[in-house]
Order: C-alpha cells, then sequence, then structure tokens
C-alpha cells in the first residue's frame, strides 16, 4: 500500500510533486503549527485543490470558481476507492460514508459546517448527485432520485436569499435523509427544515435581497401568467423586492432560474392547480406588500389601495372587507362584547406584514411536505441513511438582531456537537481503553450554548418570560433583565460592561455574546415581536390559521432533536472556509482563513488524530473478519480474541508504534495500515473462491 499524492507516488523521489501541491492529508505534515497547516493549505489552494483531509474529515476551501472536478468521470474514479488512494475530494468522502453504511448496514451523517458563504450548500448538492448518479440503478428508481435532486432548485428558489455575505445565502436549516435500500439503491428521501427567516419577506437590509422565488416570477414569468396575477414585470414596482436597493444581481440569472424552478416544480410531481396556488400566493405576498395606509384627522389608518386588495382577496379565496377591517381595526372584548378599536398607520403596518410573513411561511412548509410526499419511499425493505445537513453559517453583520441570534445559536450547537463527536469522545474513549494518552486541550463552547439556552437561566429563558409577562415588556425591559442575570458571565457584554473593558462600546440597546466563531453585536429592537411572531387574531380568522409561539423555544427543542437523531448515527465531517470576503476567484485571504481554521478547532482535531489511532475495531470483529490471514487463526481461534488479535497482526507483521491493544478493541495508528490489511483480505478472498472454483470443476 502506498499513499498517492496527485497521482504521484509519496516516496522521496516525488518530493518536488510534494512541494508543489502540498501534503492531502495534514496527519501526515512534518509539524502541526497553525503556520505550516496555512501554508499547505495555501500551497494546494494556488494549484485549485481545494480539498485536504485530517485524516477522515474533509477541509474544503471555497474557489468562487467553477473546477472541473464534479464530473461523471471524476465521480466513476472516486467509486469503491479506498479513501486514501486518489486526491482528496467531496466524492470520496460520500462514497466512503457509503460503502461503510453498505459494509456494515448502520446509518450516518455528514454534517457540513462552515461561515456564511463557506460552500456548504455547493458541498451538499455534490453529495447528493454524487449518490444520485453513482449509486446502483434500476430504471424505477431513477424518478425518486431526479425527485431528490429536484427538490434543491425549489427549496433554493424559496429558503435562499442574496445576502450581504452570498448571493445564495440559506436562509432555512435543512437536514435530508437520503434512504438505501440494502443493494445500495437511493430508494427515498426525507426533509427536515429548521426556521425559516420570514422577516425578510418584508423587510431586506442594504445590499440584500428578498427570497429568489419573488425575482424568479416577476422576471421569469410568462406573460400570461403576470397577467392572470395582476403582476408587473418590474421588480421596483413592489415595496417588499426594493428596500435592498439591488433587485438585479449580475451573478443571479432570475430568467433561467424560473425556468429550473418550474421545470422542478413538475419533476416532484406538484400538480398544476397547486403549482398554480403556489404562485397566486407569492403574488398575493407582493399585492399585500404594497398596501399603503393613510392616517385621517383622528390619527387612525385608512387603508387606500383598493386595487391591491381585490387583488390580494382574490388570489387568496378571501373576503376583501373583512380583511380591510382586519388591517385596520382592532378587536377587543369589552364585557364579552366585541368591540372595534381602530389601528394607528404603525399597527397597520405591522399587522400588514404579520400577515405576509404568516403566509409566506405557511407556503414554505407545505412545499417541504409536497417534496417529502413526492420523495417517500413506499417499499417497506429495511434501509439504512445516510443524512446531510447544511444549515445558515455562522454570520456577522453591522446590525445583527433575532435572526442572527437564532442562525447562530445554531452554529453554536453544531460546533459543541462536533466537539462531543471528535474531541471529547475521542480522548473520553483511549482513558476508558486505558490507552495511553497525553491530553490535547480544546476551546469548548459548551459554556455558550448554557448561555443561550439553559433552563429558567439562558437567554431564551429570559427572553420567553419577558414576552409572556403582562404589562410593560419591551425589547428594553429585557436587555435590563439580560443584564441582571448575565452581567458577569464571561460570554456576555453590556453596554456597561463594554465601557469599563474599553473594548468597542456598545449602543444603550445592545448586548455583545462572545461566540466560538467571534463577537457579536446584537441589537434588541425587536426580539419580543419576533420571538412572540403574533399575528392578530382577527387576521388569523379572515384568512389562516396560523398558530404563533415562542419561536426561540421551539428552534431550541428542534435542534435538541436533531442532535438526537444525529447521534445515533455514524458521523463524517465537512469543514468549509472561506477563502476571502470578496468572493473573488482564488483569492486566499490568510488572515481570514487562520481565523477559521482557530475557531473551527481544526489544529485541535488534527493534534487529537495525529498524537491518536485512525482506526479502531472491536477484538472480535477484527478477528472474525480478518482470520483467514493467518494459519494459526483459521478456521478457528480458540482463545479470547484479543490474543487471537494479538496472533494476527504480529503475522501480518504490524510493528509495535502501528498498533495498541485496548481494553476491548484494537487501535490502528495509521488508515493506510488497516488498508494494506484490507487489500490482503481481498486477495485471500479472491484466491479462495479460485480454489473452491477449481475444486468444485474437479468434482464435477
Ligand atoms: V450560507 O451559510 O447558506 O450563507 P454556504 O451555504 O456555506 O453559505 P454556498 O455553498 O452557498 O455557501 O457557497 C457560496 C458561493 O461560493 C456559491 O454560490 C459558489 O459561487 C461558491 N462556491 C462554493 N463552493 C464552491 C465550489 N466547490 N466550487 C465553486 C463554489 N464555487
Ligand atoms: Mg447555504
Amino acid at each position: 500500500m502506498y499513499l498517492v499524492v496527485q497521482g504521484q507516488l509519496d516516496m522521496e523521489g516525488a518530493l518536488t510533486a510534494r512541494d508543489r501541491v502540498g501534503i492531502q492529508d495534514f496527519v501526515l505534515l512534518d509539524e502541526t503549527t497553525e503556520t505550516a497547516f496555512l501554508s499547505n493549505l495555501k500551497k494546494r489552494f494556488s494549484e485549485d485543490l481545494i480539498y485536504t483531509y485530517i485524516g477522515t474529515l474533509l477541509v474544503s476551501v471555497n474557489p468562487y470558481k467553477e473546477l472541473d472536478i464534479y464530473n461523471k468521470k471524476q465521480m466513476d474514479l472516486y467509486m469503491g476507492v479506498n479513501f486514501f488512494e486518489l486526491p482528496p475530494h467531496i466524492y470520496a468522502l460520500a462514497d466512503n460514508a457509503y460503502h461503510t453504511m453498505l459494509t456494515e448496514f448502520n446509518n450516518h451523517f455528514i454534517l457540513i459546517s462552515g461561515e456564511s458563504g463557506a460552500g456548504k450548500t455547493e458541498a451538499s448538492k455534490k453529495i447528493l448527485q454524487y449518490y444520485a448518479v453513482s449509486c446502483p440503478s434500476t430504471t424505477l428508481l431513477d424518478t425518486v432520485r431526479d425527485k431528490m435532486l429536484m427538490s434543491n432548485p425549489v427549496l433554493e428558489a424559496f429558503g435562499n436569499a442574496k445576502t450581504l455575505k452570498n448571493d445564495n445565502s440559506s436562509r432555512f436549516g435543512k437536514y435530508m435523509d437520503i434512504q438505501f435500500d440494502s443493494q445500495g439503491d437511493a430508494v427515498g428521501g426525507h426533509i427536515l427544515n429548521y426556521l425559516l427567516e420570514k422577516s425578510r419577506v418584508v423587510h431586506q437590509n442594504h445590499g440584500e435581497r428578498n427570497f429568489h422565488i419573488f425575482y424568479q416570477l416577476v422576471q421569469g414569468g410568462e406573460e400570461d401568467l403576470l397577467h392572470q396575477l395582476g403582476l408587473e414585470r418590474d421588480c421596483q414596482h413592489y415595496n417588499y423586492l426594493t428596500q435592498g436597493e439591488c433587485a438585479i444581481v449580475s451573478s443571479i440569472n432570475d430568467k433561467n432560474d424560473w425556468k429550473t424552478v418550474k421545470n422542478a416544480l413538475n419533476v416532484i410531481n406538484i400538480d398544476e392547480t397547486d403549482i398554480n396556488h403556489l404562485f397566486e400566493i407569492i403574488a398575493s405576498v407582493l399585492h399585500l406588500g404594497n398596501f399603503h395606509f393613510e392616517s385621517n384627522s383622528k390619527g387612525q389608518a385608512i387603508l387606500n389601495s383598493n386595487a391591491e386588495l381585490r387583488w390580494f382577496s382574490s388570489l387568496l379565496g378571501v373576503n376583501a372587507e373583512t380583511l380591510r377591517k382586519g388591517l385596520t381595526f382592532r378587536w377587543i372584548e369589552v364585557k364579552k362584547d366585541e368591540v372595534l378599536s381602530p389601528f394607528t398607520t404603525d399597527h397597520a403596518i405591522y399587522a400588514r406584514d404579520a400577515l405576509a410573513k404568516a403566509v409566506y411561511g405557511r407556503t414554505f412548509t407545505w412545499l417541504v411536505n409536497k417534496i417529502n410526499e413526492s420523495m417517500e419511499n413506499t417499499n417497506s425493505t429495511r434501509k439504512t441513511v445516510i443524512g446531510l445537513l447544511d444549515i445558515y453559517g455562522f454570520e456577522v453583520f453591522n446590525l445583527n438582531s433575532f435572526e442572527q441570534f437564532c442562525i447562530n445559536y445554531c452554529n453554536e450547537k453544531l460546533q459543541q456537537l462536533f466537539i462531543q463527536l471528535t474531541l471529547k469522545s475521542e480522548q473520553e474513549e483511549y482513558e476508558a481503553e486505558n490507552i495511553e494518552w497525553e491530553p490535547v486541550q480544546f476551546f469548548n463552547n459548551k459554556i455558550i450554548c448554557d448561555l443561550v439556552e439553559e433552563r429558567h437561566r439562558g437567554i431564551i429563558s429570559i427572553l420567553d418570560e419577558e414576552c409572556l409577562r403582562p404589562g410593560d415588556a419591551t425589547d428594553l425591559t429585557f436587555l435590563e433583565r439580560l443584564e441582571e442575570k448575565m452581567g458577569s458571565h464571561p460570554h456576555f457584554v453590556t453596554h456597561r460592561l463594554a465601557d469599563k473593558m474599553t473594548r468597542k462600546t456598545l449602543e444603550r440597546g445592545d448586548f455583545r455574546l462572545l461566540h466560538y466563531a467571534g463577537e457579536v453585536t446584537y441589537c434588541v429592537v425587536g426580539f419580543l415581536d419576533k420571538n412572540n411572531d403574533l399575528l392578530y387574531r382577527n387576521i388569523k380568522d379572515v384568512s389562516l390559521h396560523v398558530s404563533y409561539g415562542i419561536v426561540a423555544t421551539q428552534f431550541k427543542s428542534s435542534l435538541l432533536k436533531l442532535t438526537e437523531i444525529l447521534m445515533a448515527k455514524e458521523a463524517w465531517y465537512v469543514r468549509c472556509l472561506k477563502s476571502n470576503e470578496s468572493k473573488q476567484p482564488g483569492k486566499f485571504d490568510e488572515a481570514l482563513i487562520r481565523h477559521q481554521v482557530k475557531y473551527l478547532g481544526l489544529m485541535e482535531h488534527l493534534r487529537v488524530r495525529r498524537a491518536g489511532f485512525a482506526y479502531r475495531r472491536r477484538y472480535d470483529v477484527f478477528l472474525q473478519r480478518y482470520k483467514p490471514l493467518c494459519p494459526a487463526t483459521w478456521p478457528h481461534w480458540r482463545g479470547e480474541p484479543a490474543d487471537g488479535v494479538e496472533v494476527l497482526v504480529q503475522h501480518l507483521g504490524y510493528l509495535p508504534h502501528e498498533y495498541k491493544m485496548g481494553r476491548t478493541k484494537i487501535f490502528i495508528r495509521h488508515a493506510r495500515t488497516l488498508f494494506a490489511t484490507e487489500d490482503a483480505f481481498e486477495r485471500c478472498k479472491h484466491e479462495l473462491a479460485t480454489r473452491l472454483q477449481a475444486k468444485y470443476k474437479g468434482y464435477k
């Protein structure tokens, strides 16, 4: 067994290749300093080699340009090949998860992480394509694969948007199970979605857009369709599309994307009637955004947009006059009677926007359900799954609000999961197995997760309490409560403390969290409202049955469930790094990358990997598989499995530093040792089969 560096042997003679393209697995690096790590990454990046391993973890650096490495030929190359025999690739990771799943018949997941714009969504698409294209197929199942693939453009149209960080930023979290039957056929899929950033429907910051689908419809929609929906072919006409002042983006082709989405909707079996409804809803939201309110002499809101009101009510099939009332009056109960109390224009706008968000949010959930129905595998044979997790990445803007708080909390949780599954459990296992071990220090972000989510004490609990407190609770009283309770927490900074610490000063309405990935200053304005996600009752009565609840708490419990789902599976990791802030092809911003390498804990991961053992197997499992390789263990070993394994590896010529014997398992330092054993096993199987065949022939 040998290692290949970009097709050349990694032996002394191939030093030039190694110098030029760096090393494909950081575990083999001569030193484990950050400088050596970055220099290797940079070397490879400059040769368009964006992937590097740390053992079985894949590090990916966003090239911001199309590379010719994602095609059928490449997929074929990686199919069924051992991890380290070819240059690192996302296909290699996908393939290894797949083959391990088939041989061990267990469930896996691939955790793709990194900050906004680092390449998570692209990576998840490449993995899905790999499974859809490369796995064995019977024609019957092709439709399931098509549906899985086509779920992407649809969900991206409705759930992604241009932000300042990323022109195609995911504004929802997505976990997708790909289900395989025992032959390895992809037979079905299921998506769980997490907290869509609904506020984007009604408000976009400068330089950002609403969800792609709105622009696709307005720019790409057929004349007839626009006419039928009462829409103009001009994004500038719609309030909800123009706040960011960048409806047209050079990197995005809304017209083409429209065609792709329409085609995808057909593939995933959404029927014509439902597709029409879907666009009617999108159009109705655009009309709703153009509702204009004026104030009468008493300061009461008057809806002044009859044409838009007519369009909205006819598209959604609701009564126009009831809606008008719903948006301009509040129903209050006085001594069991319902009395109408007029809104101010501010209230009316709030009610309008709340309705738009609710309509869009519900439509998104409906769409995910439809996609799930269409990918559902009705065949009840036993299956295994590979889960793909692609969520919104950590993000910091000039102004950060409730949405960033939720997104960054979610990233904090995933980092915690990574720590638990790699750094912590890995080291605990060595201890439990009595393997001599020099502990590697790492920053455990549990303290930040607790700060946010701890029951009764965390930020989310305090937010809920304020939301439920009758009377005068406001965003600022919430901040006061936070300051009272969190004031001395090492990861929480109030404006008073910020001044004391002479850090960057904070505005009065802000608080700052020291996240694992950096400092973020949050402005509390809107926290209570967004957490309540309140829709005035009378509007609910008019149009929808939308439940409202305490958003952050629901999010917290769905993340908890997700963690449980993931913990029950075998994990694979893709850590995506953003190469530069300006989305330039081939630009390697060293400071930016160094920062990500640090906070993602890549150096610690490398140290644990290097000091540790790439593979471990229970003695009985190891012996059962490899016993044909040694006369003393074949066909039966009568003693303890551990002793049998010792005899076996001695026979195979393992050197003392290459393995260690634990309490219940053998630990093997390098993957290549195990691969060599695996190769020997394959040859042995082949020889046995040939011998049996010959014997059988002779017998005949
Ligand atoms: V966010 O958290 O959803 O805002 P992601 O998902 O991490 O973010 P995304 O995958 O959307 O980032 O990548 C951002 C952009 O980088 C893409 O639109 C591509 O233009 C570019 N990109 C990312 N990965 C690759 C790649 N492997 N090859 C070429 C890439 N371009
Ligand atoms: Mg994304």
